[in-house]
C-alpha cells in the first residue's frame, strides 16, 4: 500500500526538514527524492521565524517536480506565513484601510511574526506565480489537510473545490483588503480544542470530507504543556478527530514528518 506522509511549519529550517525526511526514506543521501510512489504533503508555512524559509521553498519546489517526473506525489498547500511573505512583497508598508484607530500593515505583522529580509530578497516572480497557485485544502483517503487549526476556511466555500477555487481567486487578486482578509483568515486557531472543539472538526470533515483533520499551525508542545525540545510525535485529540503535527521547528522541536495511518 501506497504510504502517506504529512510535514507542517518548516519556518525557515532547510536542514531539519532534510534530516526528517531521510530518516523517512523520502529522499536519499543527495536529497533527492526516494519516496517511489509515496505522497507527501506540505502543509505550509516555509517562511518567517527560522533563517532561510528560500531554502525551504526551493527543496519542496524540487521534491515537488522530482515526484512527479517519478511515481511519487508531493502536495504543498499553503500557510499563513505564506500569504504573509506574499503580502508583504506585493503591499509592503501600505496601511489596510479599516475603521479603528491602530494602523495595520504586511510589513508590521511581518516584522512582528518573523518575517526574515533575505528570503523577501531572494523571493523571485517565478516563486510567487508558482506559489499563487497552490491549494489551501487536501484530502488523502479519509484525511482532510490543512494548515491552520480553524474553521475559518468555509468563508471561502462549501467543498474543498470551492475553498481552492475561491482562495486561488484572492491570490490573484491586487486589493490589500482582500489579502489582508486571507491573513486573518488563516492566523486564527485552535478551533479543535476545548469542549466546541470535536463539535466544529465534526462539522468541517461532514462538510469537506475526511474522517480526520490534520493540521499544523499551532505548536503541539503548547497544548501537552511541554517543552518542544522533549515532543516525540503528533497530537491525536478533539476524540481522535485532528491530529496536529507541528512540532514546533524552529522554537527547538522536531520537525515530524508523520506518516498517516488507516483511520
Ligand atoms: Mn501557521
Amino acid at each position: 500500500m501506497t504510504a502517506t506522509y504529512a510535514v507542517s511549519d518548516v519556518h525557515g529550517h532547510p536542514e531539519k526538514l532534510t534530516a526528517a525526511l531521510q530518516e523517512a526514506g523520502l529522499i536519499d543521501a543527495e536529497d533527492n527524492w526516494s519516496g517511489e510512489d509515496a505522497r507527501l504533503w506540505f502543509l505550509g508555512d516555509f517562511f518567517d521565524r527560522g533563517p532561510d524559509g528560500i531554502g525551504v521553498l526551493r527543496m519542496v519546489r524540487r521534491l515537488a517536480e522530482q515526484a512527479a517526473d517519478g511515481t511519487g506525489e508531493v502536495h504543498v498547500l499553503l500557510g499563513n506565513h505564506e500569504i504573509l511573505a506574499l503580502g508583504m512583497r506585493k503591499f509592503g508598508d501600505t496601511f489596510v484601510p479599516h475603521e479603528g484607530i491602530t494602523s495595520r500593515s504586511f510589513e508590521r505583522s511581518w516584522a512582528l511574526n518573523g518575517g526574515q529580509d533575505r528570503d523577501q530578497e531572494l523571493l523571485t516572480d517565478e516563486d510567487v506565480a508558482w506559489l499563487i497557485d497552490r491549494p489551501m485544502l487536501g484530502l488523502d483517503a479519509d484525511h482532510l489537510l490543512m494548515h491552520s487549526d480553524t474553521e475559518e476556511y468555509l468563508a471561502w466555500g462549501n467543498s474543498i473545490e470551492e475553498i481552492n477555487a475561491a482562495a486561488r481567486s484572492d491570490l490573484h487578486s491586487d486589493s490589500i483588503v482582500v489579502w489582508w482578509e486571507m491573513w486573518r483568515r488563516m492566523t486564527s486557531r485552535y478551533a479543535f480544542r476545548g469542549e466546541a472543539g470535536p463539535v466544529i472538526a465534526a462539522e468541517l470533515l461532514e462538510r469537506l470530507g475526511g474522517r480526520r483533520i490534520v493540521h499544523g499551525h499551532s505548536i503541539v508542545a503548547d497544548q501537552l504543556g511541554i517543552d518542544p525540545a522533549y515532543l516525540t510525535g503528533p497530537l491525536l485529540y478533539s476524540d481522535g478527530l485532528a491530529l496536529g503535527i507541528d512540532g514546533g521547528t524552529f522554537d527547538g522541536g522536531p520537525c515530524l514528518v508523520v506518516k498517516l495511518l488507516p483511520i
